[in-house]
């Protein structure tokens, strides 16, 4: 009888041990960045929370650098559902829905905690929500700071820009306020620019200093004007696609794990934006402070054309209303 007992005991062991864990529901997150940069260890981070907020349902894998293509491709891979994830500029969203080329208007926030209070309002998590029939769920905000010049000449006024041609991404509004500060913005994947910099294909570009860092666009620009004349933000999206298939509880774990990545990259961006600017002045010709009006003056009237335009006066009006405050 003993021995019977310990027979099946045995059995039930082995048997139990047999059977395979279910597998990990394996998602791809494409980040156009390279690994150093802030936006791609946040996708590392987000990654790992997901894995432990799942207990391993559901696991994130991260290829950084273009590995699986640059922003536009990724839009598209993420709207049909071929990769799950991806971090982009908003800018690069107004190729499926033109309304998202509103976060892209100039000098619509007075300052980083006034860009960071409208990102924290319902408002603006409900603006992205037009994108879900599109195939385009926004998890959460990944920043971008501030965007500036950087050029193979001196930007001190609006007047230097004339006749500049400046690498902007596939956004009219970028496109159509280049134009208003005198130069002209030509569209330029990010994987490309090194080489169009380099190539004088374009005369400079503008971003934030991590990605001036992580790109190496200091070897082929000499001048940094800081005016900041946009804030737009990134985004980590989901496809819906790949979303609705999961259950409620991993859902939900996703959105946590976004919660939870954009509080880490606020203060990870804050550290990197500090060094790198640190580090640019040792590695251009010249950091050039300027007097931001004439630059504002200059792009002004755009701000109602352009958001009348796209739609999104509603929108602006908060954005702009609520800078007062700040
Ligand atoms: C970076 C941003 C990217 C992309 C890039 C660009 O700062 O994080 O999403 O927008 O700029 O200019 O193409």
């Amino acid at each position: 009888m003993r021995r019977l007992l310990l027979g099946t005991l045995i059995l039930f062991v082995a048997v139990v041990l047999a059977v395979p864990a279910p597998a990990a529901t394996v998602l791809k997150f494409s980040s156009i960045h390279e690994p150093a940069h802030p936006s791609a260890y946040t996708a590392e981070f987000f990654a790992s929370r997901v894995k432990q907020l799942t207990k391993g349902e559901v696991e994130v894998q991260v290829y950084h650098s273009r590995q699986l293509g640059d922003a536009r491709d990724n839009v598209e891979n993420v709207r049909n559902g071929s990769i799950a994830f991806t971090s982009v500029s908003i800018s690069n969203l107004s190729q499926v829905l033109p309304a998202m080329d509103a976060w892209s208007l100039p000098f619509i926030f007075k300052s980083d905690d006034h860009y960071w209070y409208v990102l924290n309002d319902p408002r603006a998590m409900e603006f992205m929500k037009q994108l879900e029939p599109k195939g385009i769920k926004t998890i959460t905000w990944i920043t971008s700071g501030a965007r500036n010049f950087f050029t193979q000449k001196p930007i001190r006024t609006p007047a230097d820009m004339k006749g500049m041609k400046i690498r902007v991404m596939a956004s009219p509004v970028m496109i159509n306020s280049m134009k208003a500060m005198g130069a002209s913005g030509v569209p330029v994947a990010w994987g490309e620019l090194y080489t169009a910099l380099q190539t004088g294909v374009v005369d400079g570009a503008e971003n934030n200093h991590p990605s001036l860092i992580s790109m190496k666009f200091y070897e082929v620009s000499k001048f940094y004007t800081l005016d900041e004349h946009m804030r737009i933000p990134d985004v980590n999206i989901i496809s819906t696609k790949v979303f609705d298939k999961l259950s409620k509880s991993q859902q939900a774990a996703i959105l946590q794990a976004g919660v939870e990545a954009t509080a880490y990259m606020r203060g990870a961006w804050k550290v990197a934006e500090t060094e790198d600017l640190a580090k640019l002045k040792g590695l251009m010709k010249e950091i050039i402070t300027v007097d931001k009006r004439p630059f504002m003056d200059a792009v002004g009237p755009l701000v109602k054309e352009e958001s009348k335009k796209l739609g999104a006066e509603n929108f602006i009006n908060f954005v702009l209303q609520t800078g007062k405050n700040f």
